[in-house]
């Protein structure tokens, strides 16, 4: 079983944030924060949008993150501020049960995302009072999760102010059930990643059951991750839903048609076992089986033999409802390409070939090309910004997170870093003044960070 989440003297954070986060809570509340909660943000090096359909991913924490400053006290309500203040204000009683709205993905509905998951697993009746303050400095809705960062740091939180305590696996996993609530189907990565992380490591994640295991990166080597600064909110949008219920679709298309019992099997990696196939197995059941052209619900219903309604209510998600048309045969192929190139970037890193930073940065551009092409979960000035990373000297580089905007993640020899980082400066970022302005916090080295702690005021 894994361990807790550490506690450390507050004074670690760094006195600068934490002095000013400290400064608006007692402005705020009229008194003093009793603890501290942190969880980061990360960066998937490679395997996307596999998580859900059951495959490992490569993530690795980042130096970003969401601190809370936390006092629990008699209000009866929580209390939630930001520094930022276009996050505006939101309290709740202690005495309603939590609603979250789906139609609606403020940013406190994340963090009472977390307070729900601990509540329904201690089974608590009323929750203590608490008043905090949230500060956040990684990009939102740009790949790095900073919602689920939202989602752990509110779920660290809960744990601490009800004195209760859970390994990071189980708060992994309930954090991950958590953010589902505000109605995006998401497989878990970013909230394993962000409990499990470990400073100086990426992690290979497993699932069912959820593991970590070290990767360690190539040294001669540095990743680079710059933000394309087109903004895509997982919540607000089906894009992300319906690449979730693609795949659950495809996945019973194939177990039908191979003879297995598909009625309790909806993930991708549920098929492969089922069949004790390899992967390379599954991409030509893919190539045997369904048809590039998208199929229309009559179509998988006449397949499967279902009815309309169970095709809405036992695949679809409440925000999928109206979709026509669903590419199985694209989405499946790259879901057992991408789980076949994951587990190739780990061997290549266990055995550390001298040419292991070319062999690397080609899965990164296979797996780019893939999101790009298969999933259609990038966009034009993703492609620009892959582009001009290679053409500035990185050895691979792709989209990370979900996609549709975001970051890029780029593998860069580390003698070639710094013109690196000039060219993509002037060709991506210098002659655009909204990306010029924000270009500091655009693009930036990532190394692999911790995960979650609690911070103690002495
Ligand atoms: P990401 O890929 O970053 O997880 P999402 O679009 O899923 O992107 O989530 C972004 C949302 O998370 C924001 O719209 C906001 O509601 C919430 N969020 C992110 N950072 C903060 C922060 N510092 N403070 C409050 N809410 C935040
Ligand atoms: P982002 O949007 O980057 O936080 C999302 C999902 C992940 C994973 C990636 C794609 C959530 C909370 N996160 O990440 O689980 O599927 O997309 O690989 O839904």
């Amino acid at each position: 079983m894994s361990s807790s989440p550490p506690k450390f003297k507050a004074a670690v954070i760094g006195s600068e944030r934490l002095q000013n986060l400290k400064t608006t809570f007692e402005l705020k509340y009229g008194g003093p924060p009793v603890f501290y909660a942190c969880a980061p943000g990360r960066v998937n090096l490679i395997g996307e949008h596999i998580d859900y359909c059951g495959y490992s991913v490569l993530p690795m924490a980042i130096e970003q993150n969401i601190l809370a400053a936390v006092s629990v006290n008699k209000s009866e309500t929580i209390q939630l501020a930001n520094t930022n203040t276009t996050y505006k204000d939101f309290t709740v009683s202690c005495s309603e049960e939590i609603a979250i709205d789906r139609a609606n993905p403020k940013w406190y509905y994340y963090f009472l995302c977390g307070v729900k998951g601990i509540q329904e697993t201690f089974g608590i009746t009323r929750l203590p009072g608490m008043s905090c303050v949230v500060d956040g400095n990684i990009p939102p809705s740009s790949g790095l999760s900073s919602s689920s960062a939202l989602v752990c740091c509110a779920g660290l939180v809960t744990m601490e102010a009800n004195q209760k305590s859970l390994s990071k696996v189980a708060l992994a996993e309930i954090c991950a059930k958590g953010e589902r609530y505000v109605g995006t189907e998401g497989g878990g990565m970013d909230q394993s990643i962000s409990f499990l992380a470990e400073k100086g490591t990426a992690k290979l994640i497993e699932f069912e059951p959820l593991r970590a295991t070290d990767v360690q990166l190539p040294d001669g080597a540095v990743f680079v991750i710059s933000n394309c600064c087109v903004r895509m909110n997982k919540a607000a949008s089906s894009h992300y839903n319906i690449r979730v219920v693609e795949c659950r679709i495809a996945a019973k298309m194939l177990a039908h048609a191979r003879g297995l019992s598909f009625n309790r099997l909806l993930k991708l990696a549920q098929v492969q076992i089922e069949l004790e196939a390899s992967l390379e197995d599954m991409l030509s059941l893919v190539d045997e089986v369904l048809h590039p052209e998208p199929y229309s619900r009559e179509e998988v219903c006449k397949v499967l033999g279902i009815t309309s309604e169970q095709f809405s209510t036992e695949l679809l998600s409440a925000n999928t409802q109206d979709v026509k048309h669903f590419k199985l045969h694209q989405r499946a192929k790259h879901v057992y390409g991408e789980a076949a190139r994951v587990l190739h970037f780990k061997n290549v890193c266990d055995s550390g070939p001298a040419e292991s930073i070319q062999l690397l940065g080609d899965l990164m551009n296979q797996s780019h090309a893939s999101c790009r092409d298969l999933y259609e979960c990038s966009c034009p000035e993703l492609d620009q910004l892959v582009d001009i990373c290679l053409k500035s000297g990185a050895v691979g580089s792709r989209l990370t997170g979900a996609g549709w905007g975001g970051c890029v993640v780029s593998m860069v020899p580390s003698d070639k870093l710094q013109s690196f980082w000039r060219a993509v400066r002037e060709a991506y970022y210098l002659p655009d003044s909204c990306r010029a302005a924000i270009v500091e916090q655009s693009l930036f080295v990532s190394k692999p960070g911790g995960g979650a702690a609690i911070y103690l005021e002495e």
